[in-house]
């Protein structure tokens, strides 16, 4: 390619990004510069962020380009270690991890999976049918709550009594204070770094909480015996698990960073995904209507029934809702990518391997040429109607990431989310407590913060 016909990358201005709002600055700059420009990192290294779906489609290439380990992610691993999030795809540690833990994520495991995210599930919905009628839901602390008792269900057999405690679990303050403030730390000098003694005890205090609670979990493992339930978890897996190609074993040290990845990854995003879901139904009564109408026909006015696997299949509308949901709110908003070499991007920006090309997928999610004039609005009908679905391009909609990085738990999210959502509106009116504008807390994920709401019994209206 010659020099002449390549093109600079417009700068962005990075005093405009601050830790705590990051993706909604980046969004803010891409909308003034356009689907490209380049920020500079903290090493001197350049963030080239991207928003359209041309540039996107060419970076989801997993021939050409990578997973990058963003600098913040690097931070993270001193508290969760080299977990298959976190790992880089040269470390034949997530090559193995992927191989091993891939069965736990297989249709017939996700059959598994039913009686113990019905029994979560299940602990949410009496939880809130004893609530008086003028009792308010944190929406995203119960979310949190229940998300979090199905991953430690699912993956290790292990009760957390998330829903029904009085105090947010110490695991979920633990953690969200070490996402917190990993964006901020990454953003500040090291020098500044080393002067925060306070903050220093309370993240190894944070990262030592994540530790033990690992170890809990092997723990009981090792006491427990092998009830039929725990052949399938996750954590059965990562014991005794063998990668074929290898014949290798995951060693202690890892399995205790796969145990906090999947804790973490495992409900986080998918509580996020729940509360948005949650708020788009409650401001958008027609489509909530038509998820009444559906639930009640698939699963029926009876509560006392539990909802079957097929079922929960069956409830595409309800899919259609948690898709749209994550083209709007994406609770993952980003994820990074480098070429393994020399790359020419959209025929004229040069790319190197040292830059970390970051996919704002919030962006990507509204690009018109794909999503149409109403890209902005909220409409699961027409954006996820199964036949305009089919036509779209693959890379399009990308809430979870990209090729062999991406999500290895879409289907359990996808299953879990689906069938709390169906269970509640098979059971209660929502309905707000006021005006509430949204509010999006970042901490690497994106949740709504301060979005509260009542629910009414089915059965005390109709
Ligand atoms: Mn999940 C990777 C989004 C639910 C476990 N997840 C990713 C990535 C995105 C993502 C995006 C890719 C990140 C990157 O490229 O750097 N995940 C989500 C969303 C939901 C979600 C939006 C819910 C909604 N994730 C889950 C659940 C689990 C899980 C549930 C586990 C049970 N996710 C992972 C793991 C990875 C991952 C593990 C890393 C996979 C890998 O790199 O091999």
């Amino acid at each position: 390619m010659l020099r002449s016909q390549l093109e600079a990358i417009p700068v962005g201005d990075v005093k405009e990004i601050h830790p705590e709002s990051a993706v909604r600055d980046l969004i803010k700059q891409a909308q003034l510069h356009g689907p490209i420009f380049q920020i500079p990192l903290p090493d001197g290294k350049r963030r080239i962020v991207i928003s359209s779906f041309t540039l996107t489609d060419e970076v989801c290439n997993d021939k050409l380009f990578d997973k990058r380990v963003s600098v913040n992610i690097r931070k993270l691993r001193g508290a969760i270690g080299s977990g298959l999030f976190s790992a880089d795809t040269s470390d034949p540690n997530w090559r193995k991890a992927h191989s091993i833990l891939m069965p736990c994520f297989s249709l017939q495991a996700m059959r598994n999976y039913m009686p113990m995210m019905i029994d979560a599930a299940t602990q949410l919905m009496s939880k809130w049918s004893h609530l008086n009628p003028e009792d308010i839901i944190n929406v995203p602390d119960d979310m949190s709550r229940v998300t979090l008792e199905t991953i430690g269900l699912c993956g290790f057999s292990y009760h957390f009594h998330a829903i029904t405690r009085e105090h947010t679990h110490s695991f979920i303050e633990s953690m969200m204070r070490i996402l917190g403030s990993t964006a901020a730390r990454a953003a500040r000098p090291p020098i500044e770094e080393k002067l925060r003694f306070r903050q220093r005890r309370q993240q190894q205090a944070d990262m030592d909480l994540l530790l033990s609670t690992a170890d809990q979990l092997i723990k009981e493992r090792k006491m427990g015996g092998t009830q039929e339930q725990q052949q399938s978890d996750l954590l059965n897996a990562m014991l005794n698990g063998v990668d074929r190609q290898t014949g290798g074993k995951l060693d202690d040290v890892n399995i205790r960073n796969q145990i906090i990845t999947f804790l973490i990854a495992g409900h986080e995003t998918t509580s996020g995904l729940l509360s948005f879901a949650m708020y788009f139904l409650l401001h958008h009564p027609d489509v909530l209507n038509r998820a009444y109408e559906e639930v009640d026909r698939v699963l029926g006015r009876d509560p006392g029934k539990v909802p079957t696997y097929e079922q929960i299949h069956q409830l595409g509308y309800i899919q259609q809702i948690l898709k749209e949901t994550l083209r709007l709110c994406p609770t993952a908003p980003l994820f990074n990518r480098c070429p393994y070499e020399d790359y020419v991007l959209g025929g004229k920006y040069q790319l190197h391997p040292d830059d970390t090309i970051t996919i704002l997928t919030p962006m990507l999610h509204r690009d018109r040429s794909v999503w149409g004039d109403d890209a902005e609005i909220f409409n699961p009908t027409s954006h996820f109607n199964p036949e305009v679905e089919q036509q779209r391009p693959a890379n399009a909609f990308k809430p979870f990431g990209t090729g062999q990085r991406a999500c290895i738990g879409r289907e359990f999210a996808i299953q879990e989310a689906t069938l709390i959502l169906g269970m509640i509106l098979q059971r209660f009116y929502p309905y707000t407590t006021g005006i509430y504008q949204l509010k999006i807390r970042e901490a690497l994920t994106i949740k709504p913060v301060d979005f509260y709401m009542r629910v009414r019994p089915r059965t005390d209206i109709d």
